[in-house]
């Protein structure tokens, strides 16, 4: 039936052979799946092939493999049962967006956020780097699910992987193996992976091979393929994540009529008993894991977590918005993560989570900056030398990889196939200035152009400068599967034949004074802001109009407790804005054509609100 070498390949699979697994029938009747495994195997020339089933068994008998290797360490069994520290290489740490690339028929489909180039030529590029990548490694199967198991609104895709250290992964961050191809009928997403370091006969691997030379993350959104080389590293690597439940996802939604976010979903709570969801999108590394597991410091509130990074979200008969988390784990920033700042975080960690570039204690336990005021003695840093002062111990982009079922505040409805009613959707970055510590749009097309000029400073989630200010519309920038001008027109379109939208607001925790101190504690005191939201939302909550938008009333945020300067939260820079707003406009520039005609008048008249308070101000 198959190609000699798929046969030989399956006859080598390395826990059971293919002949006595259960399983065997539901592989083969797959067509499309063998296919693709057998295209795969031809062109990679593994020296092994395991089909992955997602079984417990499965994930321990890898583990050990990595343990025997010396790409896992295991930490001690009482302090940090289950769990894992591993060591990337220090030059593939981070997400590369240089090397990403949308590879659509035409470039203007792609446009001009994304890095293009015609899917014909690069399809050439990837079959020579991808031709005999995975000599004397073993290439595993591994079948997964975005979203609910069985549910309408999941996506199924089957990466091909040499990395176990991505297997492991795939299995905390997605429903992975027998029940996710049980799923697959013939419709999968394809998604090929290497680390591209290929052994030679008798050649000793490294820890953590990978390719420094050659590194591309390729996206195919008509054919809905995604073909990675040269990384092992988070979203470079594990590719249910960025590369198919966002840049894939965003397109099908945008034909299909959805939406898909890089937001984090949380149901709040208040101390009547009133339940209301909500989303939000934040940069890679602007708090949005320790958002999501918020430990609220007002008395009677509470929150809890449907999800960290990614929301679907889709309009359901009553014309609401409904949001699901495609993923099944948490891969999160560990430094400045702790107790003090994020006790669900840490309950979330204590067993069973592998930690990678995070720094190792002389106990074998796990140690990161901001996880106690100093270092303990005799640590190693995330690159296995002594730690000395003044150096990093954990690189800043430094994760851990956990199952969600692991969280104390994990919501009840996080698997609901349906979704969770949305009341209200945040847009926030990391800005030093400017930004108010809240504010409410006018409308769904204002809160779409708060979204559209949404601006941040870089972060080590992705490789190069940190610190500067960049345009990240709707925290999409590095995501977004398809035009921005399109993408920033959906969006409209969402939101235009009803009033069934919920309401928009932006935030910032990450003003400065003129020192260069935050001047907002963040963490557990943001449910003072969500607090407000909330009570928005429920039209009870006193605003004030401004020219930005709706902020809070003087008086209306709940300070109780803190000795802080409203003033200087909400302090309104007009000529700063006068100057971000014609930023704003030759940044949509670049949109051309595709830039909706709405969104530069809603810019228009932001700008004319912020021309008249000023004159006003100065009369
Ligand atoms: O893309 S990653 O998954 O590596 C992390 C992030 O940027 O959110
Ligand atoms: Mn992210």
């Amino acid at each position: 039936m198959h190609d000699p070498l798929v046969r030989s390949a399956i006859f080598t699979c390395s826990f059971s052979t293919w002949k006595v697994r259960e399983d065997s029938k539901l592989w083969t009747s797959c067509s499309s799946l063998m296919q693709f495994i057998e295209e795969a195997i031809n062109l990679c020339t593994p020296e092994e092939v395991q089909f992955c089933d997602g079984s417990e068994e499965e994930y321990q008998h890898l583990c050990e493999r990595l343990v025997k290797k010396g790409t896992f360490i295991p930490l001690d069994s009482v302090k940090r049962p289950g769990s894992y520290l591993c060591r990337s290489d220090p030059s593939d740490v981070a997400r590369v967006e240089e090397c990403t690339f949308i590879c659509s028929r035409l470039q203007e489909d792609a446009g001009p956020t994304n890095n293009w180039k015609d899917p014909e030529e690069m399809k050439v590029l990837l079959l020579k780097l991808f031709a005999g990548c995975m000599q004397g490694r073993t290439l595993y199967v591994v079948p997964f699910c975005m979203g609910s198991l069985g549910s309408s609104f999941s996506l199924v895709g089957v990466e091909i992987t040499d990395s176990p250290y991505v297997v492991c992964s795939m299995h905390i961050m997605t429903r992975m193996g027998i029940s996710a191809l049980q799923h697959i009928q013939s419709n999968f997403i394809p998604c090929l992976h290497s680390v591209g370091k290929p052994l030679q006969p008798g050649e000793k691997d490294v820890l953590w091979p990978c390719n420094q030379e050659h590194r591309y993350i390729v996206h195919f959104p008509e054919e809905r393929s995604i073909w990675s080389f040269g990384s092992g590293y988070g979203g470079n690597a594990l590719l249910g994540k960025k590369s198919m439940a966002l840049r894939i996802a965003s397109v099908l939604a945008k034909e299909q009529g959805w939406l898909a976010e890089h937001m984090l979903l949380i149901g709040i709570t208040n101390p009547e008993g009133k339940k209301k969801y909500f989303a939000g999108a934040f940069p890679s590394q602007c708090g949005k894991t320790n958002l999501a597991l918020l430990c609220p410091s007002l008395p009677g509130w509470k929150v809890e977590c449907v999800g960290d990074d990614i929301a679907w979200i889709r309009k359901g008969k009553d014309g609401c918005l409904y949001a699901v988390n495609p993923e099944s784990g948490f891969f999160g920033v560990a430094p400045g993560t702790s107790y003090a700042s994020n006790k669900y975080a840490m309950q979330t960690i204590s067993h069973d989570t592998i930690f990678t570039n995070v720094a190792l204690t002389q106990d074998h336990d796990v140690w990161w900056e901001g996880l106690t005021k100093t270092p303990p003695i005799g640590l190693i840093d995330w690159k296995g030398g002594a730690y000395h002062t003044g150096q990093p111990a954990a690189h800043p982009n430094a994760r851990f990889t956990v199952k969600v079922e692991q969280c104390p505040i994990l919501d009840t409805h996080f698997k609901d196939p349906e979704g969770i009613p949305l009341s209200g959707i945040l847009f926030g970055g990391r800005r030093a200035s400017m930004v108010p510590l809240v504010y409410e749009a006018f409308s769904w097309s204002h809160g779409v152009l708060i979204g559209a000029c949404l601006s941040s400073e870089t972060t080590s989630a992705a490789a190069g400068h940190v610190g500067k200010v960049r345009h990240d519309p709707f925290a999409m920038l590095p995501f977004c599967g398809y035009h921005m001008g399109d993408y920033f027109a959906h969006w409209l379109r969402m939101g235009h034949d009803s009033q069934t939208m919920p309401p928009i607001f932006c935030v910032n925790w990450f003003r400065k004074d003129g020192e260069g101190n935050f001047l907002w504690p963040g963490f557990g005191d943001n449910i003072r802001v969500l607090k407000w939201i909330f009570e928005r939302t429920e039209e009870r909550g006193p605003a004030v109009s401004s020219p930005i938008g709706y902020l809070p009333a003087p008086g209306s945020l709940d300070l109780t407790g803190l000795s802080i300067a409203e003033d200087e939260l909400f302090a309104l820079t007009l000529s700063e804005w006068q100057q971000e707003i014609r930023e704003c406009r030759e940044y949509f520039a670049l949109f051309g054509e595709k830039m909706p005609k709405e969104l530069l008048q809603e810019l228009d008249h932001l700008e004319k609100r912020i021309y008249e308070s000023s004159s006003t101000a100065s009369k």
